[in-house]
């Protein structure tokens, strides 16, 4: 069970690390080939659930670079000199660019300084503004001899600057140093988010995306469901198979959760030791609860021999809260509210799901313990 007064739980609702979550995360477990699926939120990419490799195979996708400039030959060399290496996406003017740079992700951006509409400055104090884009690195494109211009956008925010005319070799050495540091920055994140015992997001990355997802959904008025999970008598299934029989048990257990979660939105995380949680934005109780019981029923399916358990094998018991909260509520504790529901499911015998739902005010207005 969660310890009630545990300090990360209060960090959850922390503007500052709404701000610090990774900007581009992929988890892989280490039960094999998975693969994450990713989707584009404020944040940028985030995980939000895990696919068998055999069900999707992975695919080798090249860094990204977009290229924004108003002369459309510039645009052409730059996608020649790097196309080889890179993904090119390109943009004529600054809407456009940030439209793409929203949607598309790239590991780069090469910007022109001077376009008509909204120029580079812009462009870039716009990127910067914004969570989805403001760890995407930016190379000026300036023309020879600005150094103020250069000053000015470096000060911005920018990583560099490419003079034109353009020098191939240069081109190719700028940006392929900003490439690499930009894939370390993003495995780095990656590492920090991940669990490393069953390759799911960790307690870090929960409790931030659970801040995010309880802001949001304030703004939305939308239902937000979490389900806590804690395997049944596991110090019972450790003292029996020992430490990594149990670690290989959470490691398939962890498995089977993500394989039955497949909404793109959805979070699966480890909680700690041998407790999972789920975060469904935009899921009604009866959504949440029906997902609970899935995931009941495939722990239960793995069929994972726990000779002390009272049902012969690894099982699960499942606590899960929702609610829809409104500006001017008191922050409800969704976890909490989840815990109490996991502590009347282990009460009621283990092996089941119990739930609750909740009004903006934190007030519960129904249960079951089945
Ligand atoms: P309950 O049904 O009430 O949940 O009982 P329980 O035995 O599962 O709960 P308890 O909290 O007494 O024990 C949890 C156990 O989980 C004890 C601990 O050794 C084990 N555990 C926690 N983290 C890990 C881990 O990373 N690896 C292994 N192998 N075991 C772990
Ligand atoms: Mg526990
Ligand atoms: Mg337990």
């Amino acid at each position: 069970m969660i310890e009630r007064s545990s300090p990360a739980n209060r960090s959850a609702f922390n503007e500052d690390a709404i701000r610090s979550l990774p900007s581009s995360v992929v988890f892989q477990t280490h039960l094999g080939e998975l693969r994450s699926v990713t989707q584009a939120t404020p944040m940028g990419q985030r995980v939000s659930s895990i696919q068998l490799a055999e069900t999707a195979a992975p695919t080798v996708t090249r860094p990204s670079i977009l290229v924004v400039d108003d002369e459309p030959l510039y645009v052409e060399l730059i996608a020649d000199i790097l196309g080889d290496e890179y993904e090119i996406l390109m943009a004529n003017e600054g809407m456009r660019a940030l439209e793409i740079a929203t949607i598309k992700m790239p590991h780069l951006i090469l910007l022109d300084l001077i376009m008509p509409g909204i120029d580079g400055y812009e462009v870039c104090r716009r990127m910067r503004a914004d969570q989805r884009t403001c760890d995407i690195p930016v190379i000026f494109i300036t023309g020879l001899g600005e150094v103020a211009a250069e000053a000015k956008g470096l000060k911005l925010g920018a990583v560099d600057y490419i003079t034109k005319p353009i020098n191939p070799e240069l081109v190719r050495a700028r940006v392929n140093t900003q490439i690499r540091l930009k894939l370390t920055r993003d495995k780095l994140s990656q590492l920090a988010a991940t669990d490393g015992l069953t390759g799911l997001a960790n307690r870090s990355y929960f409790d931030k995306m659970l801040a995010y997802e309880y802001a949001r959904h304030i703004r939305s008025g939308t239902e937000l469901s979490l389900i806590l999970l804690d395997i049944d008598q596991f110090k019972a299934f450790n003292d029996t198979y020992g430490h990594v029989g149990g670690d290989d048990c959470l490691r398939r257990i962890a498995l089977a959760i993500s394989g039955v979660v497949v909404r793109a939105t959805d979070l699966v995380a480890r909680y700690g030791g041998e407790e999972f949680v789920l975060l469904l934005p935009e899921t009604h109780l009866s959504g949440a609860v029906m997902l609970a019981e899935k995931v009941r029923n495939c722990i239960s399916d793995l069929a994972l021999a726990h000779r002390l358990s009272s049902a012969g094998h690894v099982t699960a018991s499942l606590g899960v809260a929702s609610g829809r909260f409104f500006p001017g509520s008191s922050i409800p504790d969704l976890v909490q509210k989840a815990d109490l529901q996991l502590y009347i499911a282990k009460a009621g015998g283990r092996n089941r799901v119990a739930f609750s739902a909740i009004e903006g005010l934190g007030r519960c207005i129904g249960q079951n313990g089945s």
